[in-house]
């Protein structure tokens, strides 16, 4: 067996086609209704639009990226009840168009979060880099955060001096702007790209947090979880949650899916496969402490979505992105560990044996310099990435399938 390969697509306007996904020898799509706005229900008309565009072209929608969860749920605000009313009838309706992975987050405010989308390396390709210091100094110095200075040790914070004494406007507007906008936009971030006083907004949108600590948030997961899994499980969905990116807390806010605690304590909330986790390599490694081996054996049954990439840690708590295959996980331990996983599921008789799995980002390089992308979805490097994890991932189950045979 092999785990189902998928591709991030974002709809019509990509400019990586439905056409293109067969040649690259993919399988499945992973999109959302791009065009819904946050909070509203989706529609099976709605849904099956995007479902039959996508088997037109022999594939199939295997998993939705995402369908959020609005900020006022996170928040538990006044009108939380009715947006969870609303999140349940979308499933439904997804559960009635045969649709039966999907993703959320749970990431107050911001969701992944980087300081610079266009990090140069020595080879020449592109990739996404978090650095602490310059994180820092948007926090300190561009947000103007009340008390933010305390939530870095004191070598960050005069870092974070340095790195913007040395800013000219033009850059603090671009940091800013790619924080807040930039990373967020195309993945239904909270402040609308058209949104004039961007900065302003987000720290409204911050505020909004105060009181909302780690115990608060957590409930409001745990209320989500109990309401909307029950409708999944009736309709034989399998949600996954996404960990934080990275995974700690950030700008104040509090994150509550950033290690095997917290990934354990979600499926202690309600005990069901559709209760289930987006495996995400990239954000879990980018903390310093996940065992990503840990992880799989401890919440390994749980694992409903595969996100395979890779980082190269910086030191002080910095990270960039980097290859699928080298960097700080070790994906030749994690691809046979997960295809462990799969064939106990199938000796098990259980139904959830195809584990999609993506190529998550990818380094800019080659042709991609002349194709517009999202950002950390470039063409060529992504397709780079499904070739090297295909590649792992066929060897290996043929050395499983020998080992097979040998014992038996
Ligand atoms: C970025 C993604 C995230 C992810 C969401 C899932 O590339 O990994 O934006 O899609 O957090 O809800």
């Amino acid at each position: 067996m092999a785990f189902e390969k998928t591709w991030r697509w974002f709809g019509i306007d990509d400019p990586v086609s439905l056409n293109d996904l067969a040649q690259m020898g993919v399988e499945g799509v992973v999109t959302a209704l791009h065009h819904i706005p946050n909070g509203e229900v989706w529609t099976v008309d709605e849904i099956m639009k995007v479902k039959q565009a996508i088997e037109k072209h022999g594939l199939r929608w295997s998993v939705v990226e995402s369908l959020p969860v609005s900020e006022g749920i996170k928040k538990n605000a006044p009108d939380s009840d009715r947006l969870i009313a609303n999140y349940r009838e979308s499933l439904r309706n997804l559960g009635k168009c045969s649709i039966d992975t999907v993703v959320y987050n749970f990431m107050p405010v911001i969701d992944w979060v980087r300081t610079s989308l266009r990090y140069r390396l020595s080879s020449g390709g592109e990739v996404m880099l978090f650095d602490l210091p310059t994180f820092a100094a948007f926090d300190m110095f561009i947000l103007d955060r009340p008390g933010a200075s305390e939530d870095y040790s004191p070598e960050v914070v005069k870092k974070a001096e340095e790195t913007y004494s040395r800013m000219t406007e033009e850059e603090a507007v671009n940091l800013a702007k790619d924080i807040i906008v930039v990373s967020q936009g195309f993945i239904d971030g909270s402040v609308d790209g058209s949104e004039k006083d961007y900065i302003g907004k987000f720290k409204e949108l911050l505020a909004e947090y105060d009181g909302t600590d780690r115990e608060k948030l957590r409930e409001n997961l745990s209320r989500f979880l109990k309401s909307v899994v029950p409708v999944a499980e009736e309709y034989g969905i399998n949600l996954c949650i996404h960990p934080d990116d990275p995974p700690f807390p950030v700008l104040g806010l509090p994150r509550i899916v950033s290690t095997k605690e917290d990934l354990e304590w979600i499926a202690r909330q309600y005990d069901s496969q559709s209760n289930g986790i987006a495996f995400c390599t990239g954000s879990l490694s980018a903390g310093s402490c996940n065992s990503m081996e840990e992880i799989i054996g401890s919440v390994g049954h749980r694992i409903n979505f595969l996100h395979l990439r890779n980082n190269i840690i910086l030191s002080g708590g910095s990270f960039h992105e980097s290859g699928h295959i080298e960097g700080c996980v070790d994906m030749y331990r994690v691809m046979k560990l997960l295809l462990q996983e799969q064939r106990r599921r199938v000796r098990e008789g259980r139904k959830d044996t195809r584990m999609p799995v993506r190529p998550d980002h990818g380094i800019r390089m080659l042709d991609d310099y002349n194709r517009d992308s999202n950002p950390g979805y470039p063409l060529i490097g992504r397709l780079k990435g499904l070739a090297e994890l295909w590649g792992l991932e066929t060897g290996i189950e043929r050395s499983l399938d020998e080992q097979e045979k040998k014992t038996s």
